[in-house]
């Protein structure tokens, strides 16, 4: 033994034995054994002084690899498959047939229910054929426009798809001093849709700020009695508005509440359940190679990473709600590589790493030269080798499938970051309290929102231009505003358990500093920032046409994950809890059919 190894290996019995016995001992799901995870805070550092390095006493995966592996579900293969397309022919029939039978309101709705079903994948051509024939006639005898609940689907229908429409149509809803009518708070079911109505707003349309102040205000303390149905709804929708939702778990809950209720009829059922339970199985296989790959990489449970996540069935999670449909399972599975590596990384950075180390591991990046990795400490050569290798593959099979090198784009997108993460240790290093402005000008990027989605266009593996290129390169309005979106919610998650174990101080403590306010009010304004930027967002996934729909659909889907994984705390750092439960109702259990 070297020397070092053995001031390492003392140090590290020592701090075992006396101050640092991990806190989780947990049973793995699906698994008789206990872990006991043990994590020492005092290690060797590459000079041969002596390196006192944090710990954020992340729990260990609580999933087991037997378990993952022995997932199986039933619905696979031809039966299934038949019986399900059977079942679409026949809403397509119901629905679309274009004898009319179905009235303008009714079809409308049905849009809106197939969406919420999630099954509005298999009818894009259709419903967009009925959304251009009435795009323009808000005015048609047929609609009622006096109905709050018809004007407002109809706005937010139109412009979840991307139509022009203008949020005039609520005008007629105002009185003669401008103000909402104000008996119009005892129509509950147009209020909701109102308030749902109003996300979908872009920036400087007043009428949608007051729509929603309005709405909120009313819905908050409705107390007359409702059927309770329109109740949950309400709940529902007051926690996170329908736009803000990630798919999946939002169809899961509507089918469950439409079969509760009896609502719908029972062949849309039997097929929205059937479809998510065909998906669920495709995104079972998915995980189940990638936990193999995870497994294999050792990156999870290497003795030298011991500080780190190890979360491959959260890291996977992330994909289903970025993008779930199921011929895209190459972007799904080149997603959970890449957050897979990010969360690896991001721990080196936040807690193990000196600044000297962090150094060299950002140069490493910038170069993306194998010979350079000789100077990194052994824990940084495997997360550079592991990065350097799985990124290389990845642009091997772009170049190998449609012909573009696109190694720059990849690596640029990993040493923004690194760069980013190396400003943030730095100010923690420095004790420096950052601007708010300051701190989000680096922060959209340190959250690797952008590495994100650089590399999911290449996964969608649709055709590549030269101007898509130079615009990636740049990260355009969409993803910075996706990424904002991350950044804000993960800071909200996240930043209490960060500050207590050191880290940088993030967008509340930013605000809070500079402002001489509360956590509270600082929070609060956070959630306003968000509301924000999401208006940025519904704007520019209207305008872009440089970008696919299916590209645009990944980014907003990204900010939705987001709002969904720190919806209650830190979803992704701590698997045990809301997590944990998700991971059941989306990636194990199928919905009973009835
Ligand atoms: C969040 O951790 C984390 F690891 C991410 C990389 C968030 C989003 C990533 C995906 C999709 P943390 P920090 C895997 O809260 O240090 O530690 O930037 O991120 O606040
Ligand atoms: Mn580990
Ligand atoms: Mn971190
Ligand atoms: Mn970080
Ligand atoms: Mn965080």
């Amino acid at each position: 033994l070297s020397l070092r190894q053995e001031v390492t290996m003392a140090l590290t019995l020592n701090f075992q034995a006396n101050t640092c016995l991990s806190t989780y001992s947990t049973p793995r799901i699906g698994s008789v054994k206990a872990l006991s995870n043990v994590r020492c805070r005092a290690n060797i550092g590459t000079s041969e002084s002596l390196v006192l390095r944090r710990s954020a006493n992340y729990q260990p995966s609580i999933w087991d690899f037997d378990y993952i592996q022995s997932l199986n579900s039933k619905y696979t293969g031809k039966t299934w498959e038949s019986r399900a397309k059977m079942l679409k022919e026949s809403i397509r029939c119901t629905v679309f047939n274009s004898d009319g039978e179905m009235g303008f309101i009714t079809r409308l709705e049905m849009i809106d229910h197939l969406g919420r079903l999630g099954v509005s994948y298999h009818f894009q051509e259709e419903i967009r054929k009925f959304l251009d024939s009435i795009a323009i006639s808000i005015n048609n005898p047929e609609t009622d426009a006096e109905d709050l609940h018809v004007v407002a689907l109809y706005f937010r229908v139109l412009r979840q798809y991307e139509y022009q429409i203008s949020p005039d149509v609520f005008n007629c809803f105002k009185d003669n001093i401008g103000q909402f009518k104000w008996n119009l708070c005892k129509d509950i079911k147009g209020m909701l849709s109102l308030y749902e109505a109003s996300h979908l707003a872009f920036q400087d349309e007043d009428i949608l700020d007051e729509a929603k102040a309005f709405t909120l205000t009313h819905l908050k303390d409705i107390n007359v009695p409702m059927a309770s149905n329109l109740a949950k709804e309400v709940k529902h929708s007051l926690e996170l508005p329908l736009h803000w939702r990630m798919l999946r778990l939002e169809a899961r809950w509507y089918i469950e509440v439409c079969k509760n209720e009896g609502k719908l009829n029972p062949a849309l059922l039997e097929f929205a359940t059937l479809d998510f339970n065909m998906v669920q199985a495709i995104h079972q296989n998915d995980l189940k190679e990638m936990t193999r790959w995870w497994e294999n990489l050792g990156l999870g449970s290497h003795p030298k990473l011991s500080f780190a996540r190890d979360r491959i069935m959260e890291n996977f999670l992330w994909t289903t709600g970025v993008i779930f449909d199921p011929q895209f399972d190459y972007c799904r599975r080149g997603l959970t590589k890449v957050n897979s590596l990010i969360t690896t990384i991001d721990d080196v950075y936040d807690i193990y790493g000196t600044l000297d180390e962090l150094e060299l591991f950002t140069a490493a990046v910038e170069r993306w030269d194998i010979s350079t990795i000789g100077q990194l400490p052994d824990y940084m050569k495997l997360c550079f080798l592991a990065l350097y290798n799985t990124i290389n593959e990845m642009a091997y099979v772009t170049l190998k499938e449609q012909g573009w090198d696109i190694i720059r784009y990849l690596k640029k997108s990993w040493a923004d970051l690194c760069r980013a993460y190396l400003i943030e240790a730095k100010w923690y290093n420095d004790n420096y309290t950052p601007t708010l402005e300051e701190y989000l000008d680096n922060a959209w990027i340190s959250i690797s929102g952008p590495v994100i989605l650089v590399h999911a266009y290449f996964f969608l593996k649709q055709e590549i231009t030269m101007d898509t290129l130079e615009c990636l390169e740049i990260y355009p309005k969409l993803i910075r505003c996706s990424s904002m979106i991350l950044r804000l919610s993960d800071d909200l998650g996240t930043s209490t358990a960060e500050l207590e174990r050191g880290d940088v101080s993030k967008s509340i403590q930013c605000y809070m500093n500079e402002n001489g306010v509360s956590e509270e009010v600082a929070r609060k304004y956070i959630g306003n920032l968000i509301n924000d930027i999401w208006k940025k967002m519904n704007k520019y996934r209207s305008h872009t046409s440089l970008f696919s729909k299916t590209y645009v659909g990944v980014a907003v889907n990204l900010a939705r994950m987001a709002q969904c994984m720190y919806q209650y705390g830190d979803g992704h750092g701590v698997p045990d809890q809301e997590t944990k439960d998700r991971v059941f109702s989306l990636l194990v259990e199928p919905i009973l059919l009835v």
